[in-house]
């Protein structure tokens, strides 16, 4: 209770954050009526018992039917809408967003109709709440690479919107290395960059996402502690980890949330910081998150503040931005 309340009043960033898994099975239904697609499921229900996954594959294969009703501008304006709403309820004040344009160009959506429905909605939340954001485009890592480069393409003309380019989608046997030359054309044309990695996937390919993709950040990052040596350097090199506590409980990357790395992380000195990435799927939203893993692993109020602190130290704000949420 009283933990619940100093959670629910602490100012966080969201740094890990799929827009297309916040999408809430109420307004898929809402928007699968509005573009008349057939959904295999019958009530609310229905889809949420559907949601009870073994592994991050289990959960890939119904995230991208979920996104199937997404069709015009307007559907992602809602969706971007209700997460910045229900983001906003849990005093983030800062969020950076993952979108994934080949999920929808692939079925013939526009890139354009993707992303001028997601950032008005976020031009909105910026209005009503004060709510500051970064976009990130993710590449699909059982794709291409040839495909990644194809959708840096039909990213330039939206280049002063976009602020990073991320890498998601099943991690294993899709090493970053994979990636190495389209995240190089990235990084000239300016994006931050972040990859998932250490979520099912082993050290190696931390390691490879900080030498050959040369990231900003690590989504995930659980399997580092795997390796002291990646361990020591993470710490050192002061690399911000964004972890996803109800995530990994839901697709059994840890068994329990009393086994979660988090307080390991922190103890070791690495900067970890609480998120909900695909929140209608997992069960949470990112105050969920912080409840959870602190109930879990007994976490102090000085720990809480920590993570919140790394959530605005570790985001793509510029040093004036972040000096006023310290
Ligand atoms: C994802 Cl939890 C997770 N891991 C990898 N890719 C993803 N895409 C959406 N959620
Ligand atoms: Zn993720």
């Amino acid at each position: 209770e009283e933990r619940a309340a100093f959670i629910a009043g602490l100012p966080k960033a969201e740094l890990h954050l799929h827009i297309e898994g916040s999408l809430e099975p109420e307004l898929m239904f809402e928007l699968a009526q509005r573009n008349r697609v057939a959904i295999p499921f019958g009530s609310v229900e229905e889809v949420r018992a559907a949601y009870a996954f073994s592994n991050l594959q289990d959960f890939l294969d119904i995230y991208y039917q979920g996104m199937g009703v997404l069709h015009r501008e307007q559907d992602f304006y809602d969706l971007t809408a209700a997460y910045c709403a229900r983001a906003h309820a849990d005093a983030v004040r800062h969020v950076e967003i993952f979108f994934d344009p080949q999920g929808h160009t692939a079925r013939g959506i526009a890139f354009e109709t993707v992303i001028t429905g997601i950032t008005r909605a976020l031009d909105d939340a910026a209005a009503s709440y004060g709510m500051t954001s970064k976009l990130i485009l993710c590449f699909l890592r059982h794709l291409s690479e040839a495909d990644a480069e194809a959708t840096l393409d039909a990213a330039l003309p939206w280049l002063d919107r976009i602020d990073g380019v991320g890498l998601d989608s099943s991690e294993v046997g899709h090493p970053p290395a994979k990636f190495e030359r389209v995240f190089a054309r990235a990084r000239t044309l300016g994006f931050k960059i972040v990859a998932h990695a250490g979520e099912e996937g082993p050290p190696e390919y931390v390691h490879q996402a900080l030498d050959l993709l040369k990231v900003d950040r690590i989504d995930h990052g659980n399997r580092s502690l795997e390796d002291p040596a990646l361990v020591a350097r993470l710490a050192a090199d002061g690399m911000t980890l964004t972890v996803c506590p109800l995530s990994n409980l839901k697709l059994c990357v840890v068994g329990d949330l009393a086994d979660h790395p988090l307080k390991t992380m922190l103890d070791a000195g690495l900067k970890a910081t609480v998120n909900s990435d695909d929140p209608s799927y997992f069960g949470g939203y990112v105050n969920a998150n912080y409840q959870a893993v602190a109930d879990a692993l007994d976490l102090s109020k000085a720990e809480l503040v920590t993570l919140a602190r790394n959530s605005f130290t570790g985001s793509f704000l510029d040093d004036a931005a972040k000096a006023r949420h310290l």
